[in-house]
């Protein structure tokens, strides 16, 4: 008899140690935006420079912004130095009679002649630039990006159905790990390496979709659509705002993008279109606005 209990209960165990594995393999399924967690971009106390460049139209915007530093500080250093010189040189003290010189066609020529060289070297970089971000051509995927007082939306164009809202994370929700005015509740995930072009337009008012380490700022203009376009080079989380006054909770639609490698992206989009639309709803809006308060606002 104390055999076959003892067997009973083993039986019993080894079932309920199965059932414990097979609950904690659902449990562990693997996050398809895990590898978007190794690399975090978000400001930092202090910071004064640019984020670190994701994408290479944010490096061009660096180098630009550079060179056209340096030579402005040489502008600057030349004519402090000069009028330094002339203060010194030609004052009154050590030049009792003045010079009567108006003219010296030398002068004149190298003064019209350089400034023209220094608008032509800061000119041609800077238009090849504009057309190099203009070239939105033969991307590997399209997202349309809506503004909405006071969230975003995305829509995956090549993912009938993918299309849901995000909004920011209310402080008093903030968990570890998460980045308060920042994080937010359903991030836009995209493919590392591939090329991506944002339409982006309204639903409301103007907002502006702003990602300042990939090199994209568009207005979100109610009526019409902007596009703009980025390649990630690395995974990780990026972060952006609404940089256009858009009304009470302007500041609570910022943007989050967990960027990873292009099967997990692929994975995603399996989970995210069976989470979503799970209910018959592809859009999980789950306002942390307070209803009342969204209410009277609109009012
Ligand atoms: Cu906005």
């Amino acid at each position: 008899m104390a055999a076959v209990e003892l067997a009973c209960m083993l039986a019993l165990a080894a079932g309920m140690a199965m059932l414990g594995h097979a609950a904690l393999a659902q449990g562990a399924a693997p996050d398809p935006t895990a590898a978007a967690n190794g690399y975090v971009d978000a400001p930092h106390d202090w910071q004064i420079w640019f984020p670190e460049a994701g994408s290479p139209m944010q490096a061009r915007i660096d180098w630009l912004m550079k060179y056209v530093l340096w030579i402005m500080a040489g502008v600057v250093a030349f004519v402090t130095i000069l009028m330094g010189y002339v203060m010194i040189r030609f004052r009154a003290g050590r030049n009792p009679v003045p010079s009567r010189t108006t003219h010296n066609t030398v002068i004149e020529i190298v003064w019209i002649a350089v400034p023209c060289l220094i608008l032509v070297a800061i000119i041609v970089p800077s238009v090849d630039l504009i057309y190099y971000e203009a070239d939105d051509a033969n991307p590997y995927m399209t997202v349309t990006v809506t503004g909405h007082q006071w969230y975003w939306e995305y829509s995956y164009n090549a993912v009938p159905g993918l299309d849901y809202s995000s909004y920011m994370i209310p402080d008093a929700r903030i968990r570890p790990g998460e980045i308060r005015r920042l994080s937010v509740d359903h991030p836009l995930v995209l493919p590392v390496g591939e090329k991506i072009r944002f339409v982006i337009t309204s639903a409301d008012v103007l907002h502006g979709f702003y990602l300042p380490s990939l090199g994209v700022q568009k207005y979100a203009i109610p009526g019409t659509s902007l596009t703009s376009w980025t390649i990630i080079r690395k995974p990780g989380t990026y972060y952006g705002q609404c940089n256009q006054i858009c009304g009470l909770w302007h500041d609570a639609m910022p943007i989050e993008i967990k960027a990873v490698p292009l099967q997990d992206y692929l994975a995603w989009t399996k989970t995210a279109l069976a989470k979503y639309a799970s209910d018959g709803v592809s859009r999980p809006v789950s306002s942390p606005m307070p209803r009342n308060l969204l209410a009277a606002a609109t009012r």
